[in-house]
């Protein structure tokens, strides 16, 4: 294929101008609709089983680069823009970025869509086509605000299939309307499919914020991902966006099964279909309905859906484990109560142990208990957070059903948080071992012989600082701050939530605030970089929002302190600013209190692209560790044995943290007179008082060895040589979170697609 035949082409067609006259937001246009086409043209992989990865959230990030990379035509593209003096990166700025996630479970499923093309497995994406995404976030007075965040235009990686179904829901139909996108594989000729369903006649967005007639079903479903489901209106919502996810997907499914030439009866042996946490779960009691309506037996659908179906667990947190209460899912889906009701009495037969049962006492449905009943596999995303699940969360499970449970340590795929995202580290990775390493990620380790080689550990130093004055160039732009360059970059980018603990490095912004105070400035300048989206809903996450505002305010306004230490928290984080960071960073922030983060993948990211870890020993940071041993990150806190006995014993008395001397001013530095009249004293004393008598997350139990940690990092930086010789070990173990990798493993332990 002629690259520039074809675009002009395009763009005359679209245009009536040739590439050299067309605007960016031309080119862009003219870019996607010829890879989509190309995309869409490429037939699907072949295999005797079809996997279906339901999740109700899928985080892609602009699509256009990622698409040429798979189609083998970025560097070509690349450089046919160059010769016209236009640039890839300022093209791609006209893409809006699909906001449908909130974070590390929606990227994942992303990354794993990335890695089941590449591997050329047949395999497709299921969920929902949010018209206004999360929400974008705006920050007024040094407080989040949310507006919806548009992403359709006319024309976009959406296509029509023209397929529809009708979800029946209590009292009312809906259609579904089906749209498909193209997702590419790197290397087989291939392309899957990402199914988002949609309803026929969308709301427009809402007037005021992102608040909305959550009545109006019909038209708001897919307005956006998680409304705020504080009231009853919100939570059966929730409801009816998961039948309607799961309904329509699983009569698809049976379409598809047609169509290949197979029967409802074969459904175990030839569709493999992953629920993605428990927003799918009822995709299990409907594929049974939907399989008995047709005559099959009770036993034998139940059958085939165990055989197909397999759940992965992505939390711990009790208050992310769902349980709808029977009587919403008698509203929004009635036909499945006698279903749901039946699974919890054969789940009852099988085990006397009420902690197992489906219905509790309350009526509420556990949405996870029937996935693990009724499916057949069970995994954990890290090997810590699978041994906790197997030895207390659902400890009574796997006494069960030892054989269902298994671990499969997350990725990500290293086109998008390697390739693309940083083209310079890329480079000298391929001037230093060729590019095997971009087939297969394991090859990064052919790159441990350099750290001997003072050339190639400047080269790396000179890279990092590419990328860090790319990053100051896209603040600048952005949000209109100027950071040095020359500064250390410590980054700590992540859904705002208590457990992730953005309050203990708030705390440690206070300590070092006071240090240059009182006259002891650090070796070297420090920024702090803070991305971070709260739940509409959840106030103490909103409330540590403002606190870091708060403190951005203080330090830039005080030129004692402004030239040592910078926060900067960016404004909507998003997978377009991830892209940035990520490669800019030095200090990797993954301070979570042990045993709540399942995972993490951004600590997978950050050490992919050569930052350091400074983190507690939980989730995949104990497998970080293990792989680049002591001297190459930084650990600190309590471990995960330790906070479950806290929890177990009722053990942990925040006050007497507090009382330590070095805790206790930084804690009242709160309330301070220089922070009160900055912010909103309400707001501040509440997070005060919350950390001094709650704190359920544990921040003053670690803060002590944590700031010890984070000072011994920043003395290590100064030797230059010694800091890059652990990023480049770091790079090298990194090959091991591959997505391709844990695609594999899924594969071969429990789809066995091919
Ligand atoms: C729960 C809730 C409950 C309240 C409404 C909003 C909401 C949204 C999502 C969830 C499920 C949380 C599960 C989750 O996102 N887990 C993350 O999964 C990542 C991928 O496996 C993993 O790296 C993170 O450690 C884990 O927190």
């Amino acid at each position: 294929m002629d690259l520039k035949e074809n675009l002009t082409a395009v763009t005359q067609a679209q245009f009536g101008r040739l590439p050299d006259a067309c605007t960016d937001r031309q080119l862009y246009h003219a870019l996607l609709a010829l890879t989509q086409k190309l995309a869409a043209d490429r037939p699907a992989p072949q295999g005797g089983r079809k996997l279906y990865y339901f999740s109700a959230e899928f985080l892609m990030g602009k699509l256009l680069s990622n698409n040429l990379l798979a189609l083998g035509l970025f560097e070509e593209t690349r450089s046919l823009l160059e010769d016209m003096g236009r640039s890839l990166a300022a093209i791609e700025e006209c893409e809006p970025e699909p906001s449908l996630g909130n974070g590390g479970l929606g990227r994942l499923a992303a990354c794993f869509l990335d890695s089941i093309a590449a591997l050329d497995l047949p395999g497709d994406g299921v969920g929902l086509n949010y018209h206004y995404g999360l929400f974008r976030q705006k920050f007024a007075c040094r407080k989040q605000q949310e507006q919806p965040d548009p992403w359709i235009e006319p024309e976009s990686w959406l296509l029509d299939t023209g397929r529809r179904y009708t979800v029946p829901f209590g009292g009312f139909e809906l259609e579904a309307v089906l749209y498909d996108m193209a997702v590419p594989g790197a290397n087989g000729g291939t392309a899957n499919r990402l199914h988002l369903f949609d309803v026929p006649d969308p709301a427009d967005p809402p007037a005021n914020g992102i608040d909305f007639d959550k009545r109006d079903v019909a038209h708001c479903l897919t307005s956006f991902l998680y409304p705020d489901d504080s009231d009853r209106d919100g939570q059966l919502l929730r409801v009816y966006q998961q039948y309607f996810m799961v309904s329509a997907g699983a009569q698809m499914i049976l379409d598809e099964l047609a169509e290949r030439g197979f029967g409802p009866g074969d459904l175990g042996d030839r569709v493999a279909i992953q629920i993605n946490d428990t927003h799918p779960s009822m995709v299990i009691p409907e594929l049974i309905r939907l399989l008995t309506a047709g005559g099959m037996s009770f036993d034998d659908a139940a059958a085939q859906v165990e055989k197909s179906c397999a759940y992965t667990n992505h939390t711990i947190l009790a208050e992310a484990l769902e349980k709808w209460p029977l009587e919403y899912i008698q509203t929004v889906a009635p036909q499945l109560v006698p279903i749901i009701q039946e699974l919890d009495r054969r789940a009852r037969q099988r085990s006397g142990d009420s902690r197992v049962a489906i219905l509790d006492e309350w009526g509420r449905v556990h949405m996870a208990h029937m996935d693990i009943h009724f499916g057949h596999s069970v995994n954990g995303v890290a090997a810590l957070h699978t041994e906790i699940l197997k030895n207390s969360e659902l400890k009574p499970f796997y006494d069960l059903y030892p054989e269902k449970f298994n671990n499969k340590t997350n990725g990500v795929t290293f086109r998008r948080w390697l390739q693309a995202c940083d083209p310079a580290l890329s480079a000298w990775i391929t001037d230093r071992i060729g590019d095997g390493w971009k087939k297969d990620a394991a090859e990064l380790e052919k790159l441990l012989p350099c750290a001997d080689d003072a050339g190639s550990l400047a080269g790396l130093l000179e890279v990092k600082q590419h990328n860090k004055r790319r990053l100051q160039r896209m603040l600048a732009r952005r949000q209109g701050v100027e950071v040095d360059e020359n500064s250390i970059f410590d980054i700590q980018v992540k859904r705002l939530h208590e457990y992730k603990r953005q309050q203990m490095n708030a705390l440690w912004v206070i300590f070092k605030y006071l240090e240059i105070k009182s006259g002891r400035r650090p070796a070297r300048p420090i920024t702090v970089l803070f991305g971070a989206k709260a739940a509409p809903a959840y106030t103490m996450a909103k409330h540590i929002i403002h606190l870091i505002l708060c403190l951005q305010a203080l330090t830039e306004s005080d030129p004692e302190v402004r030239p040592w230490l910078r926060v900067v928290m960016v404004e909507n984080y998003n997978v377009s600013w991830a892209e940035a960071l990520i490669p800019a960073c030095d200090i990797s922030e993954q301070i979570s209190l042990a045993s709540k983060e399942a995972s993490g993948t951004s600590n997978m990211k950050f050490m992919a692209n050569g930052a350091v870890t400074l983190g507690t020993m939980d989730g995949a940071n104990v497998e970080i560790a293990e792989l680049v041993g002591p001297e190459n990150i930084y650990t600190f806190g309590a471990s995960s044995d330790e906070v479950i006995g806290l929890y177990a014993g009722g053990g942990y008395h925040p006050l007497e943290h507090y009382h330590r001397p070095g805790v206790e001013y930084l804690v009242d530095f709160l309330i301070s007179p220089e922070l009160m009249s900055i912010g909103d004293p309400g707001v501040l004393t509440a997070l005060w008082r919350d950390m001094k008598h709650k704190d359920w997350f544990m921040a003053l139990l670690d803060v002590e060895s944590y700031i010890a940690r984070k000072e011994q990092a920043l003395a290590e930086y100064e030797d230059r040589t010694a800091w890059a010789r652990k990023m480049l070990v770091n790079i090298a173990k990194s090959g091991y979170f591959s997505s391709d990798r844990t695609i594999a493993q899924y594969n071969d332990e429990i789809w066995r697609l091919r």
